[in-house]
Order: C-alpha cells, then sequence, then structure tokens
C-alpha cells in the first residue's frame, strides 16, 4: 500500500503553504493526509475506482492531487511549492520548536534563508522585532538548533542495527569468512552511534576488505589496507572494518566493543596481573593466555564475562571480579508486550492482525492498549467503542487457547494529573497505561506531581515512556525519575522502557535507577502496526544496559503473575 507515501507527500505540502502563509488550506491537507495514514483500504483501489473523494475529509482538490501523484509521482503544486521556498527554509522544520509559521515568518521579514542563517539572527537577537517573538522563544529555537547539530552526528540503532546486520550478511556472502559480528557502541546497544565498526577473521584478508569496499552502497573509500579498511556510506555514515587471525577473535571483539572506558580500566587491571591485553590476545611475556573467545579474555583476567551492554565501566567490572554480575534478561525470556495499538485509534492492523502476529512470535500473552478518547491526532476510542472491544476480546479469549489477550488503554495524564475515562471506565479494563502527550513544557515540580497523580491512581500499571522524548527530534521532559520510581515501587505502577527506536525511554541508566528504587519495569513495543513488534529487541538491549534480570521486569513473567500484578 502506498498510503502512508501519499500522505507523505500531503504533510509536506501543508507544511510548505504554512511557510508561505496560506490560511485554510494547509489544514485541509493534513486532515486528508491523516485519513490516508489511518485508512485501512489501498489508496490505489479506491483511486482507480473513483471512490477518493467520497471518503470524509478528502475533497475534490486532493482527490485530483493524489491521484497525479500516484500517476506521475509528481505533483505540480509540490513542485511548484518548491521553487518559490527555499531549501534551507523547509530544513528550518527539522529544529524541535520551529514550525511552519516560525520558518515562513524570519524568511518572508527577515530574509533568513537556511539554518545556519537563522542560529546566526538569534544570536543577535533580530527575531525581537517579530510580533508574538520573546526572548524566550528564541533561547527555545537556539537550544532547538543545537539539539539538531548534535543530533546529526550520530545515527539511530533503529537505522543503524539493521544496516549493520545487512553489512554483515553482504560481506559474509562474498569473501571466505570465519566470523564476522558488528562492535562498537552499536554492540553495546546505545540509542544512537558515532560509526559503524566491524570485526572479521579470515585466512583471506584482502579478499574480506575487498568485499566490504566494494558493497553497493559504498559511496567513498577512506582507507583499504591489507587489515583494515574504513568507507562512508552513501547515507554518510563511516564504517570501518578490522580482520584478524582466528587466535584473536575473542580479544579484538572486546576491544572494538568498547566502550573505551571500560576498555581502559581493563587494561590496567590486567597490567597489575603483569599482564598485557590488546586487541590481538591477552599475554603473559611473548606468550598468548587468551584470545580466542571474549569469554576466555574476560577469566583471564579473574572475572566472569561481562555482557557488551553492560561495558561502560559503571561497575560491572568490580562486580565482575566479585561473581556478583546479574543474569541479564533475554529476548527469550519476553512472554509478551502491553503496549499495541490497532487500528481502532491510530495503529496500521485490525485487532485480528495485531494478535496473530503476537502470538507468531511465540509470546504467552499480548496487551492490546489504543489512545483513550482526548487524543483527538491519534483517532482517541470513544467510551462505547472501547466497551465494544471489551466484548470482541473476551470472545476471542474463548477460542485462544493458552494465549492470552488482555485488554487495556493508553491513557492521556491530562495537564492537571487526571485521566481521560472515568474510573467506571478503567476499572472495567485488565490494565491501564498511562502517558504524557500533552503539554510538554512544564517545570518540574509541576510535571512530577501530574506524572505522580497517574502513578498513584488506583486503576494504573504501567507509566509509558516517563520523559516523552523522541531520540534526537524531541527533547524529554523535566522529570523527577527517583521520586516516581520510589512512588511506582511502593504503588505497584511498571515503569516502561518503549522499545520503539525512535524512542527508547527509559534509556538504560534511567531504567537502572528506576530498579534500585524498587520499582518493576515492563518492556513495550509501542507497536502501530505488526511489523514494529519486532523492535522488542531494542527494548531488550535497553534492559540489559540497564542491568535488568527477568524477574525486574512484568512482561518477563508468566501470565498468572503479571495477571496477579495487574490487579493489585
Ligand atoms: P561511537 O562510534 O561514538 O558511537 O562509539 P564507539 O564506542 O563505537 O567508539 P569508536 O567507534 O570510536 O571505537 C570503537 C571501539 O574501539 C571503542 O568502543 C573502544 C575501542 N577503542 C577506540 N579507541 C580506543 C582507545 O583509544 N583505547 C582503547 N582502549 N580502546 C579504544
Ligand atoms: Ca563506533
Ligand atoms: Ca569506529
Ligand atoms: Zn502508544
Amino acid at each position: 500500500m502506498r498510503n502512508k507515501e501519499v500522505a507523505a507527500v500531503l504533510y509536506m505540502i501543508a507544511d510548505l503553504l504554512d511557510i508561505k502563509g496560506e490560511k485554510f488550506k494547509p489544514n485541509a491537507y493534513r486532515r486528508a493526509a491523516r485519513v490516508m495514514e489511518m485508512m485501512e483500504e489501498d489508496i490505489e483501489v479506491l483511486a482507480a475506482g473513483q471512490k477518493l473523494k467520497d471518503i470524509s475529509g478528502i475533497g475534490e482538490a486532493i482527490t485530483e492531487k493524489t491521484a497525479e501523484y500516484l500517476k506521475t509521482g509528481k505533483v505540480a503544486v509540490l513542485e511548484e511549492l518548491r521553487k518559490e521556498i527555499p531549501q534551507g527554509v523547509v530544513e528550518m522544520l527539522d529544529i524541535p520548536g520551529v514550525g511552519p509559521k516560525t520558518a515562513g515568518l524570519v524568511w518572508k521579514e527577515l530574509g533568513i534563508m537556511d539554518v545556519e542563517g537563522l542560529k546566526k539572527a538569534v544570536q543577535e537577537h533580530r527575531l525581537l522585532k517579530l510580533k508574538g517573538f520573546g526572548e524566550k522563544k528564541e533561547a527555545k529555537i537556539l537550544r532547538g538548533i543545537e539539539f539538531l547539530a548534535e543530533a546529526k552526528k550520530r545515527t539511530p540503532i533503529g537505522i543503524a542495527l539493521p544496516l549493520a546486520e545487512e553489512m554483515v550478511a553482504l560481506v559474509k556472502g562474498s569473501a571466505p569468512v570465519i566470523n564476522m559480528s558488528y562492535a562498537g557502541s552499536l554492540r553495546r546497544m546505545r540509542e544512537t552511534v558515532g560509526d559503524l565498526d566491524f570485526l572479521a577473521v579470515s585466512s583471506k584478508r584482502e579478499e574480506v576488505v575487498r568485499a566490504f569496499t566494494s558493497m553497493p552502497f559504498v559511496r567513498e573509500i577512506v582507507v583499504a589496507g591489507d587489515t583494515k579498511a574504513t568507507v562512508i556510506l552513501d547515507s554518510g555514515i563511516q564504517a570501518d572494518l578490522r580482520v584478524l587471525d582466528e587466535g584473536s577473535w575473542g580479544s579484538g571483539l572486546q576491544y572494538f566493543t568498547g566502550s573505551k572506558d571500560h576498555n581502559v580500566h581493563l587494561r590496567t587491571i590486567a597490567q597489575r596481573q603483569g599482564l598485557k591485553l590488546s586487541e590481538y590476545g591477552v599475554f603473559r611475556g611473548e606468550e598468548r593466555i587468551a584470545g580466542a573467545t571474549e569469554e576466555d579474555v574476560y577469566r583471564s583476567l579473574g572475572m566472569q564475562y561481562i555482557e557488551p551492554e553492560m561495558r561502560e565501566d559503571a561497575g560491572e567490572i568490580e562486580a565482575a571480579q566479585e561473581g556478583r554480575l546479574p543474569r541479564l534478561l533475554t529476548m527469550a525470556d519476553v512472554l509478551g508486550d502491553f503496549h499495541v495499538h490497532t487500528s481502532l485509534s491510530d495503529g496500521g492492523d485490525t485487532l485480528e492482525e495485531m494478535i496473530d502476529a503476537a502470538r507468531a512470535r511465540g509470546y504467552a500473552y499480548v496487551g492490546i492498549s489504543d489512545h483513550s478518547m482526548s487524543l483527538k491526532v491519534a483517532r482517541g476510542v470513544s467510551v462505547d467503542d472501547l466497551m465494544k472491544r471489551r466484548d470482541e476480546i473476551r470472545n476471542i479469549n474463548q477460542t485462544s487457547g493458552d494465549f492470552r489477550i488482555l485488554l487495556g488503554t493508553e491513557c492521556e495524564i491530562l495537564a492537571n494529573g487526571d485521566l481521560d475515562y472515568p474510573d467506571e471506565v478503567l476499572r472495567e479494563l485488565d490494565y491501564v497505561i498511562a502517558s504524557v502527550h500533552s503539554r510538554f513544557n512544564m517545570q518540574i515540580a509541576e510535571m512530577t506531581d501530574r506524572v505522580l497523580a497517574a502513578v498513584n491512581h488506583p486503576y494504573v500499571n504501567i507509566l509509558a515512556h516517563p520523559f516523552t522524548g523522541m531520540v534526537q527530534r524531541r527533547e524529554p521532559i523535566q522529570l523527577d525519575l527517583e521520586r516516581v520510581a520510589e512512588e511506582a515501587a511502593e504503588r505497584g505502577t511498571a515503569l516502561e522502557i518503549n522499545a520503539f527506536p525512535d524512542r527508547l525511554d527509559l534509556s538504560g541508566p534511567q531504567a537502572r535507577l528506576a530498579k534500585e528504587k524498587g520499582a518493576k519495569l515492563v518492556i513495550d513495543t509501542d507497536s502501530h502496526s505488526v511489523d514494529h513488534l519486532a523492535f522488542m529487541r531494542f527494548g531488550v538491549g535497553t534492559a540489559r544496559r540497564g542491568w535488568l534480570e527477568p524477574d525486574d521486569v512484568v512482561n518477563c513473567w508468566p501470565y498468572e503473575r503479571v495477571r496477579e500484578f495487574l490487579s493489585r
């Protein structure tokens, strides 16, 4: 289906019209785009049957433009707008806190043509001349510009991980590789990575280097030696490769996985024992005493094996020496997912499709949690529809065997801390997720009180994406996590690790803090389509960065224990 693709084009037209300062048209385009995004019918089929204009929210003009785009891949209006508005002005829309109205205003009133120009203008306080602009707004724009500059330097894991896997497969497919893996921050499952690092072992090193540098999406070869290569990919991402011999596979992987701080600390421990640690192995004098596997390397230094996600020199080395590392959870421990949207709100797939996909992953249970009624942009669910949904799920459970389906909601935490459905409605559900999707700008005291009201609400079981940040796109809200975790622990409310790669909220260190305060966690994908269920691995990686064990994570528990937790 090309629905999402067409919707993206319509959103772009809306933004550009807004930049120009058009009055009503932008919203008409946005409304139509939203309808298309959520529609289950195939837009191409509708257009072919002249049925598009019958759909509420899509008018005559937009029907025409959609048909034009589907046929030619272009829309004349958009092409004209692009000619009229400088590309640099359009790029301003990537700055958090800058919308099309601001971009249009600074362009037309001050002649600012790009992000760089905007930064300069803010620093010179030239925006103060504009109507509605104060020092606060200036400061916000400047922060947004800095946030964007920082973000552009790193690649989110949601892009980096599939890419790295594809690269490993490509090289393995075209050169005699004995072993190959990605390493670096990616293997440690950081939210974003600066570059990609690979390690391979092979008896034909040059062939591996050649396979690596001749991948189809390599833009530029920076280095191509006998044992190493560095390339820049079409996307601008840098990738490093090292090829070692088999005896150094473990020590090489250990070295290139890092982190640098972890490695530096390990090396001083090795030195204290009269050993030398490098990517080639652990040596006593000339003799290599370890190197073939990572397990050997850690053992030879007198400690437990440390999982990659923990290697940040945050106490893991001391714990490994004392034999008290946690038994981190793995994908195999995950038995379900509680944050799943369907087409009843803003999901792309139906209830049945989401249930089947969850079951196909081998889960024991799944929780369905569509948006609550006041979140209009995400088609929040009315009380009537929610009660119908409850009956539907009750019926499905009659015939679903051991696989259990729970009905929840992702309920808005309103600005005053109230929930978006009355208690009589919440009481009817198997569980309640609460989350903030509005009024992000509160001060820390007010925001913490707002969130605590939800955490302490008798029917709330999960606080979703507690900081509501978006990796590289939106700054987190201000929240006193320690207090939230303490009260969540007391109340039996779980804090979420949102596994959607744009979120990864809580982060690993935040999850670790929450655990220390006694709170339970839950790893949820926030799926809006069947494909998103696979995001679980990003959440598990984050949980492992937070030192979590299966006992800490609600969706690693068997159904009976989950029920008990949810009905506290
Ligand atoms: P990134 O790319 O910024 O997300 O972070 P990393 O950790 O992937 O860093 P990168 O790509 O510069 O280097 C990969 C690994 O190589 C790093 O995690 C540890 C190791 N490494 C790099 N430089 C040094 C160093 O100066 N000393 C030691 N001991 N290890 C290093
Ligand atoms: Ca790296
Ligand atoms: Ca690197
Ligand atoms: Zn959600």
